[in-house]
């Protein structure tokens, strides 16, 4: 990962406006990750482990809104055969312009491609291994089943998805108390109420959360064999999901 500038986008008042994926943010993306979403660190490096297990040789592995490719650095650390393709695509050119310039050194370099495109519009083939790291929340949702079955489509049998989201509960109480806790703590990580509320304002109509039992309906209907939960903390989850013999 190639940025370490401390984030502060929202430490002053100023009009509201829909996030977006821009040069200020990727400047500080890697502190804003792992500031912003509970377990991050865990999960990516999970994410590695898991592709361990399941990269197949000679297959592909896609990490799908990969932002700065922490997921695809973990993958490529962790995955002990070097027979793959690892194709990292996201949709901000801010993003794959840091990320092509940290892997310009990378020992694994020629075994990663890097793809500036609407994941929406690109081929998935051949695929072992499936990573939506906190993406398909952005996607509309019009759009979300579409994108996993193609994705279900473009993989071996044996192969897995990794869903990470973040989620809504639907008991209302639990909800709200689930959104309390992750803002307490984004303020043990040193952000202010007023980046706290700003950000959420800003993510309102960008970033949608569903329920687990939403992504579990979507994932079965899209032709995945079985699909749970591996991690949760407070309302963000990561899902694995199997693309079985029967499917
Ligand atoms: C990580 N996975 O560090 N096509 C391609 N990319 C998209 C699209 C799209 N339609 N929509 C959004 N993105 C990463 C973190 S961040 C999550 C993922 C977050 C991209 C967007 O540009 C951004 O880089 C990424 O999805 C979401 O493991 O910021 O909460």
């Amino acid at each position: 990962m190639n940025s370490s500038r401390q984030d502060r986008i929202y430490a002053h008042a100023q009009p509201p406006q829909d996030f977006v994926f821009d040069d200020k943010v990727a400047d500080v993306f890697t502190d804003m990750i792992n500031r912003s979403v509970p377990g991050y660190a865990t999960i990516i490096s999970m994410i590695g482990t898991l592709a361990d297990r399941y990269c197949t040789p000679g297959s592909k592995v896609y990490d799908l809104g990969c932002s700065l490719g922490g997921a695809s650095l973990a993958m490529a650390h962790h995955v002990s055969h070097k027979d793959y393709t690892l194709v990292a695509v996201d949709n901000s050119p801010a993003m794959i312009s840091r990320l092509d310039a940290a892997l310009a050194t990378h020992q694994d370099r020629e075994r990663i491609q890097t793809v500036c495109a609407d994941i929406n519009e690109i081929d998935i083939y051949d695929a072992s291994v499936v990573v939506l790291n906190f993406t398909l929340q952005f996607i509309p949702l019009a759009l979300r089943s579409t994108l996993l079955q193609r994705i279900h489509a473009g993989m071996r049998t044996g192969g897995i998805l990794i869903l990470s989201e973040k989620i809504r509960f639907p008991d209302t109480a639990l909800n709200e108390l689930m959104i309390e806790m992750y803002h307490q703590f984004k303020q043990v990580q040193g952000y202010s109420q007023l980046e706290i509320s700003q950000k959420r304002s800003a993510l309102e109509n960008v970033l949608i959360p569903e329920t687990i039992a939403e992504h579990k309906a979507r994932l079965q209907a899209a032709g995945f064999d079985s699909c749970d939960t591996w991690f949760q903390c407070f309302n963000f989850t990561s899902m694995i999901a199997f693309r079985g013999a029967n499917s």
